[in-house]
């Protein structure tokens, strides 16, 4: 198992989230990557490397937000909604809301940096696959799930696991599975590949009816067009525990393994933990290890990018515990 960790995820250190109607310290905060990378470490994973470079062209959300004279961080608050233009505005204000699908995740300064930081510890991670490595572990942060086609929200900017995907295909692999296991639906990752038939895309989620993102994540969305059949959602409701969890997660992996999938992207989030603060399922620590060892079981190569998992000091523990899982 390599594990390729950036420091420069530090660079995205929002100080405020809207939450429950107030600015809140955000969820999403670099302690997580710290006590992740501690974790992983501490469980015998050493196998520690930074990545590649990859593009970086400028970003000026942050610019034109700081000379439109604003003093808070940029947070979206206008939509293009139903019936509306979907023209961009020349206006900052508008612009973001024009890109966003959530109003929590604030835009900083460095947010950038760190989502390029974060994306190209996913590369890398799918060309360690590519060199014929069967394990990589792409400490990713911020996450990337959310981020759609042309959409940033709930904490995401870049979808660092659908970059993976993509990274695989044009090394060669004419079918790749992505995994998303993360509490919350991979809505990003569907809008990537929804018409796509060479990406199969599967989300176990809380419920949309329940949890963010809300709007998408239903059982009854398929894939369209050449991606019609190649994304399967599997919505559960509050106190989801393992035993059920795992039969979804075991429908999942058969469907992949149906599909013909020659490498598999995970997208883990440990936000299923019993004690998540944002989240509603039950899974337990020890539950991470079989988690691990079913996604291994499928015998595909497999690259974990790190999706969510909130607050408490098992998120570490929980992620090494995947990784245990993987490699045994
Ligand atoms: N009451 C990821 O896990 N806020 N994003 C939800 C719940 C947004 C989660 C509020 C959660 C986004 C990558
Ligand atoms: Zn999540």
């Amino acid at each position: 198992m390599r594990v390729i960790y950036s420091e420069d995820h530090k660079l995205r250190d929002a100080r405020t989230e809207l939450y429950a109607g107030q600015l809140v310290t955000p969820f999403e905060a670099p302690f997580r990557a710290e006590w992740i990378l501690a974790a992983v470490k501490e469980a015998g994973f050493a196998d520690v490397a930074a990545p590649d470079a990859h593009g970086l062209e400028a970003a000026t959300v942050w610019d034109r937000w700081v000379a439109a004279g604003f003093e808070g961080e940029a947070i979206a608050n206008s939509f293009p909604v139903r019936r509306t233009s979907h023209r961009v505005p020349d206006n900052i204000v508008g612009a973001i809301g024009h890109y966003a699908n959530a109003a929590d995740t604030s835009i900083t300064k460095g947010s950038y940096e760190a989502a390029i930081a974060s994306m190209r510890c996913a590369i890398t991670g799918a060309d360690w696959l590519n060199a014929g490595n069967r394990f990589a572990f792409a400490l990713c942060r911020p996450p990337g799930h959310h981020a759609g086609i042309d959409l940033f929200g709930g904490y995401c900017f870049i979808n660092n696991a659908g970059v993976a995907a993509q990274r695989l295909i044009e090394h060669g692999a004419k079918k790749i599975a992505v995994l998303d296991v993360d509490f919350h639906h991979g809505n990003g990752t569907q809008d990537l590949f929804y018409h796509r038939g060479d990406v199969f895309t599967a989300s176990l989620h809380g419920d949309p009816m329940f949890a963010f993102p809300y709007f998408l994540g239903h059982a009854d969305e398929e894939g369209e067009g050449q991606g019609t059949g190649s994304n399967r959602n599997y919505p559960m409701p509050p106190h989801t525990p393992w035993q059920v969890w795992s039969s979804a997660l075991a429908d999942a992996l058969a469907r992949i393994k149906a599909f013909g999938a020659e490498a598999i992207v995970v997208a883990l989030g440990v936000d299923t933990f019993e004690r998540d603060p944002i989240s509603f399922f039950q899974l337990k620590s020890e539950d991470f290890i079989r988690m691990g060892e079913m996604i291994s079981a499928a015998g595909l190569p497999v690259v974990t990018c790190m999706e969510g998992g909130y607050g408490v000091p098992e998120i570490g523990l929980n992620v090494a515990n995947v990784l245990k899982g993987l490699e045994a």
